[in-house]
């Protein structure tokens, strides 16, 4: 059957949350990483399936034989008879109510048997009611929390984190451009823009037969309902959760299209004055005088006619861009494909799934000449976080793997070292000076007062040893709003001391976000995109920080990690 890798994902995640509710150890976890694996997959699962069998689903990183069967019962029968037991026994609607934070599912157990909690709308109504607090185990405080969850969710009005919307929509655009007669298929919009979150998907098409990639569209596994279909225009909802529009255009109008659906809307509108104080018009057909297209084919062709040089899709914002590059002076933002290193990897030495070797093979395969292992600290205890003697243990392995590698990739010796609430850091300092670059994170008291907060960061910022701020506000995309911070002091503070700021790319961060960036690319302030990977899958995240970096403007000189390794570490701190 044709299913949807959104689908396909809900479903193993859901098993992964119900075994988790009946307390099976270490299972729930590895659903949980094979349906984020198959979230971040552009290539279709049930085409995996239909061209290479289990063989190949086993091979999808975080799968395996077991969810591998699964996964084949799910695409052959529609349905998997383990799943469909789970969800009679506790018939709630587990997407919603585990999308708020701090909502686990042994929480969402209890709610449902003790107050029948099955969504959303339950849980809103009845945590208002001052009922939640009664439950043990609950209390005021969770109850609050949970209040708090809910709010965030709703301010994030259905846009999805770009990371669950790229991949699919990739996977769609793959599709139609395989309709004979397609000659252009392409993304637009805040998606093309590469937005942090997406509010739907805008897709233009040139084709020689619209009706058949209208069939098409209308007709992908990703569909939950039709919400409208036309010659040159639809628009479905799409079981992810979010809407998609497909236009259809003519050659001679396609550049101007593309300009117009890629946005944003202020760009237009700037891009439109600009036109018509040149006695031109400027719409989604082309750029007039009178009756006479001048330009529209191409993207390049209608900037060029207005007098400006080409500017990339992350830039158009309308903060600038149009001034710029008018006078010819738009900065050139970092290219995909540039990084060099990686300075933020997780390994099975705590809560990655993979060795050092094998993600050492899988930073060679991502085009990487060096990386950094940063495993968590002994703070985070949950993850088996390292103290300073498994830390020297480390060292000697990474001094092992570097012989077997010289000349492929360096591994370069780090840590992931907690920030604790007084600022100070989780590991010796005397250790931390034996390694090549260590990065500092925030990963409790997330609730302190901007006050304490930023005294706290800024503080560990002082540590000759603290190269990095790793993901520097804590935020978790449509899951947890960054902690309290001064952001400009902790900006300020970076340039005193020489941290440098990271941009996390795990796509469910983006932290930095693009205006933080764009600060300290003004402040002088060097940043570096890191994957923050827990397998070898996610050396792709990279693709995510690159596109938020542009979207701050960042040149390759502002980004670290975009220099050979020995100019990299001489940059930092300790260099
Ligand atoms: P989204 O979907 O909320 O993440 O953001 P966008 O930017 O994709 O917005 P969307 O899907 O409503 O529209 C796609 C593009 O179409 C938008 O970026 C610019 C263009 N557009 C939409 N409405 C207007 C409008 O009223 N005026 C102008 N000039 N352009 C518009
Ligand atoms: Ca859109
Ligand atoms: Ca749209
Ligand atoms: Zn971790």
């Amino acid at each position: 059957m044709d299913i949807s890798n959104e689908k396909i994902a809900e479903v193993i995640g859901g098993i992964g949350e119900y075994l988790a509710m009946q307390g099976v150890a270490f299972k729930p976890r590895a659903y949980e990483k094979a349906a984020e694996a198959i979230h971040s997959l552009a290539e279709p699962v049930s085409e995996i399936y239909k061209k290479g069998g289990l063989k190949e689903v086993e091979k999808i990183p975080g799968v395996g034989r077991s969810i591998g069967e699964k996964i084949e019962e799910l695409i052959l029968h529609g349905k998997i008879k383990e799943y469909e037991g789970l969800k009679k026994k506790t018939p709630v609607d587990l997407a919603e109510l585990s999308s708020v934070e701090g909502l686990g599912p042994k929480s969402i157990k209890k709610l449902y048997a003790e107050l029948g909690i099955k969504n959303l709308a339950d849980l809103e109504k009845l945590a208002r009611a001052g009922k939640i607090r009664t439950l043990p185990g609950f209390g005021e405080k969770a109850e609050a929390k949970i209040l708090k969850g809910i709010e965030f969710q709703k301010r994030s009005e259905g846009r999805l984190p770009i990371g669950r919307v790229l991949p699919l929509a990739k996977s769609i655009v793959a599709r139609l451009s395989s309709v004979s007669g397609v000659e252009k298929c392409t993304v637009a919009g805040s998606l093309r823009r590469r937005k942090e979150t997406i509010g739907d998907i805008d897709i233009l098409v040139v084709a020689k037969n619209p009706e058949r990639v209208m069939e098409k569209f209308t007709g992908l596994p990703n569909v939950a309902r039709i919400l409208a279909k036309g010659p040159t225009k639809s628009s479905v909802a799409l079981d992810a959760g979010l809407d998609a529009d497909l236009r259809v255009v003519e050659p001679a109008a396609y550049g101007a299209a593309l300009n117009y659906f890629t946005g944003s809307k202020d760009h237009n509108i700037a891009l439109r004055e600009v036109a018509v104080k040149k006695g031109l018009k400027l719409n989604e057909y082309g750029l007039w005088k009178g009756e006479r297209r001048i330009a529209g084919k191409t993207e390049e062709e209608v900037y060029g006619a207005l007098g400006f040089g080409y500017i990339p899709p992350e830039m158009r914002e309308n903060t600038g861009e149009i001034e710029l590059s008018h006078k010819k002076e738009l900065p050139e933002p970092i290219e995909y494909g540039s990084l060099l290193g990686d300075l933020q990897t997780q390994t099975s030495w705590t809560d990655g799934a993979n060795s050092i070797e094998e993600m050492a093979v899988a930073a060679i395969k991502a085009g990487l000449k060096y990386f950094v292992v940063t495993d968590h600290t002994k703070r985070l205890a949950m993850t088996g976080g390292l103290d300073e003697k498994k830390l020297l243990k480390q060292m000697e392995e990474i001094d092992g793997l570097n012989k077997k590698f010289t000349g492929r990739i360096k591994i370069l010796k780090g840590s992931e070292c907690d920030i604790l609430k007084d600022g100070s850091l989780d590991i010796a300092d005397e250790v931390l000076a034996k390694l090549d670059v260590v990065g500092i994170s925030v990963h409790s008291y997330f609730n302190l007062s901007r006050e304490e907060q930023t005294a706290r960061i800024l503080k560990a910022m002082t540590n000759k040893n603290a190269d990095i701020l790793f993901h520097p506000t804590g935020r978790v995309l449509g899951r947890r709003a960054p902690y309290d911070v001064d952001m400009d002091a902790v900006i300020k503070q970076a340039k005193k001391t020489g941290t440098i700021l990271e941009i996390d790319a795990y796509p469910d961060r983006l932290d930095l976000k693009d205006e933080y960036i764009r600060k300290c690319v003004d402040s002088g302030v060097k940043m570096s995109i890191d994957s923050d990977a827990h397998s070898v899958a996610h050396f792709e995240f990279l693709e995510y920080g690159i596109a938020n970096a542009r979207r701050g403007w960042a040149k390759k000189s502002d980004i670290i990690n975009a220099w050979p390794v020995e100019k990299m570490l001489s940059s930092l701190k300790r260099g």
